[in-house]
């Protein structure tokens, strides 16, 4: 076989290149080659420095993640990365791309890091439930301080070049197309000089000075990391590199690493990894299937979602037609997407220019022809069957020919839909979640007769404007509302018979959730859906309606809220949850944090089962990721169905069984098989 390295003589450099596709991860193969090129520089006395750079679209990603819980093959990278370090001859990192994870701990082993402007650098090991394993943990520290250093470690976003530069990551920039030339340009000017190793610097003094940055930084970031061991681990690691010599604290990053690799998290995080990677491949359609362009989308109402869809397009560059029916709602609507693009320019992620820009895309009208030369419409009007026919039909009149019609409806049916106009393969479903220009999941709906190439579109798109898309196919609910159903069905049930209301939040909040059923429908509100008569009363919603809880605007719906929108149980409600049970004859009894959760979650499991087995998702992990994407589900359990792999498909049948719920035939085939979802 041959390897992935090569090497090139340029004067009295020695050039060390991968090429190793798609993201040059550090494959044995690689270690091995880095560990040889070294050596041969070492070797060679006319070599007098050495460059090490990358072929194709980026710098090392990482480690190989594909060899992670597989017997270790040497060179370590450690080994690798030391042996590097130990050179007498500058070494000179040349990076482009994005020099993540283990690539980046090459960077740090290196005496210098040249990059080109549009590189990013960071260690995103915590968002799969790791921390650098290859000292980035303790040479990091000793290079840039510990308080640079603990958000790169801890919350693993990469950082940009200039960021980089700023706080001495990066030596210098060069040329975005000339850094093999530059590169060594800067290996030729370091001959000579004592090599500078990251491993014995000091700058980490300010963890020493102040150790309070510590707590602070964790106080500060405490709701991001919630639930994950990682960021903990990471935060110990580098407080280590203060506090410990180098070979101590590398003892100390190898001890944490090992127990993350070994934990359920990390397993459960790179599942995720590779189940959104494949989420946006399609099995039934050739990758290579001509996409159709799109230039222009038209989105149909301004509402909250209209907007809110209509900013993806806009923050991507895609021109956007939005339409309404009255002036006044598209003023509205238009004003609303401006504020939240202000609002997101005051918090710094945005430059005035960009919100302009943005904005600029932006044409409202009232017109259905103004949306003729669209190449793509999303109607995200109210949901009602017979208001979306009435929509689709006239797009089908006036939208040109070969165009997409989508519909953001969460659970009516594309395929019906599709029957109000001639064109039912162009027809599919784009349901966006609320606040639509905020998360992250797309649920790609595909009709029956959606055509390959408009579902391999969507796909496409989705990723252009920065969601994760899994595809679902026609059922009410789909994938996620399918799933939320259920358990909704068990959390009323469980209010009825005696569990407290905030307990079952509760009991989702400690499982990882952002919130509980109860607490969301405060948030959404209490009066959606509702018949607007005090005197009709039919449901426990109904009741708290007519006392005019209507959620969190009101500052009062299951819970009562103060100033601060802090909740509290609420005595009224309680005793209004008791009145309906006994109206209802429910007998009232104490129940367990365990019965609620496992009657909240494993019903959800089984219906995920029912989907699989009825075609409805293409496989189990995009299950996993329609609940980590669009309902908060804790990414540390991988998802509901990867969760109910890891207690296993025997516990999950046997707790259905004894609550008395239902158990699809598929989950209790492959629970007895001892088979796994994922
Ligand atoms: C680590 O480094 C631990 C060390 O500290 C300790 C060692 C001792 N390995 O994302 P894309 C595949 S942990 C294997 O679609 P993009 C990916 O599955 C690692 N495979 O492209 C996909 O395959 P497919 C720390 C990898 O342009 C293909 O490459 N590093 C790896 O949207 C294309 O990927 C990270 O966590 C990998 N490391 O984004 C970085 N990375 O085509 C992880 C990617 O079959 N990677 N693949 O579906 C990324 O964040 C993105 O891939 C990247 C490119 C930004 C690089």
């Amino acid at each position: 076989m041959t390897s992935p390295i090569r090497t090139e003589r340029h004067d009295n450099v020695l050039v060390i290149i991968s090429d190793n596709p798609p993201v040059n991860a550090l494959g044995q193969a690689v270690r091995a080659g880095l560990t040889e090129g070294i050596a041969e520089a070492l070797s060679d006395d006319s070599v007098e420095a050495v460059v090490i750079r990358c072929d194709g679209r980026t710098f090392f990603a990482g480690a190989d993640i594909t060899e992670f819980g597989k017997p270790p093959q040497g060179p370590s990278l450690p080994d690798a990365l030391d042996k590097l370090e130990a050179s007498d001859k500058p070494v000179v990192a040349a990076i482009h791309g994005t020099a993540l994870g283990g690539g980046c701990e090459v960077a740090l082993a290196c005496h210098y890091r040249v990059a080109v402007p549009s590189a990013k650098m960071g260690l995103p090991e915590v968002k799969l439930g790791l921390i650098p394993g290859a000292a980035g943990t303790q040479r990091l520290p000793r290079l840039v301080g510990a308080e640079a250093a603990l958000p790169l470690v801890a919350i693993g976003n990469p950082i940009s070049a200039k960021k980089a530069k700023e706080i001495g990551l990066l030596d210098e920039l060069v040329g975005e197309d000339s850094l093999a030339a530059d590169a060594i340009a800067f290996a030729k000017s370091k001959i000579g000089q004592p090599a500078p190793r990251s491993s014995e610097g000091d700058a980490n003094q300010d963890g020493i000075k102040n150790p309070d940055i510590f707590d602070e930084f964790r106080a500060k970031n405490g709701r991001k990391m919630r639930g994950f061991d990682a960021p903990n681990a990471a935060i110990e690691a580098v407080k280590a590199a203060g506090e410990l010599s180098y070979a101590e604290g590398v003892k100390k990053e190898r001890e944490l690493f090992g127990k993350l690799m070994t934990g359920t998290q990390s397993k459960a995080m790179r599942h995720y990894f590779f189940a959104e990677r494949a989420a946006n491949k399609i099995d039934d359609i050739p990758a290579d299937t001509p996409l159709i362009d799109i230039k222009k989308v038209g989105i149909i109402g301004a509402g909250t979602m209209g907007g809110g869809i209509a900013m993806n397009f806009l923050s991507a560059g895609i021109p956007v037609t939005i339409l309404e029916m009255k002036q006044e709602a598209l003023d509205r609507g238009t004003a609303t997407m401006r504020k939240n693009y202000e609002a997101t320019a005051k918090k710094g992620r945005m430059t005035a220019e960009q919100v302009e820009q943005a904005m600029g895309l932006l044409t409202p009208t009232l017109e259905y022809s103004d949306l003729a030369d669209c190449d793509l419409v999303i109607e995200a009007v109210y949901e009602s069957m017979d208001v979306k026919k009435d929509v689709f039909g006239k797009l089908d009149e006036v939208v040109k020919e070969g165009a997409i019609l989508a519909s953001n409806t969460s659970y009516l049916n594309i395929d019906e839909i599709a029957t109000a106009t001639k064109r039912p393969g162009y027809v599919l479903g784009l349901h966006f979640f609320s606040p639509a220009n905020v998360m992250k999941l797309l649920e790609v709906v595909r009709g029956e007769k959606t055509r390959d190439d408009v579902l391999a579109t969507a796909m496409k798109l989705s990723k252009k404007i920065g969601k994760v898309a899994a595809v679902s196919g026609v059922c009410p609910g789909f994938i996620g509302n399918r799933m939320l159903s259920k358990r909704q069905e068990q959390a009323n049930q469980l209010i009825l018979e005696g569990a407290n209301y905030w307990e079952v939040d509760d009991v989702l909040l400690e499982f990882g959730f952002p919130m509980g059923p109860f607490q969301m429908g405060d948030l959404a509100g209490i009066d959606i859906g509702w018949h607007r008569d005090p005197s009709k009363v039919t449901t426990i919603r109904e009741a708290l309606c007519a006392v005019g809880r209507f959620g969190q605007k009101a500052g009062k719906g299951f819970y009562d809220y103060d100033e601060a929108r802090q909740r509290t149980p609420s005595d009224e409600v309680k005793q209004i949850i008791a009145d309906f049970a006994a109206k209802e004859g429910n007998e009232q009894r104490d129940i367990s944090k365990d019965e609620i959760r496992e009657r909240l979650l494993y019903p959800m499991v089984n219906e995920g089962a029912k989907i699989l087995d009825e075609g409805m998702a293409q496989r189990a992990s995009d299950i996993d990721v329609v609940w980590i994407n669009g309902y908060g589900w804790p990414l540390y359990t991988g998802g509901p169905m990867f969760w109910a792999d890891t207690i296993g498909l025997d516990t999950v049948v046997a707790g259905l069984e004894k609550h008395g719920l239902p158990v699809s035939d598929y989950l209790r085939k492959k629970a007895q098989g001892g088979e796994r979802f994922n």
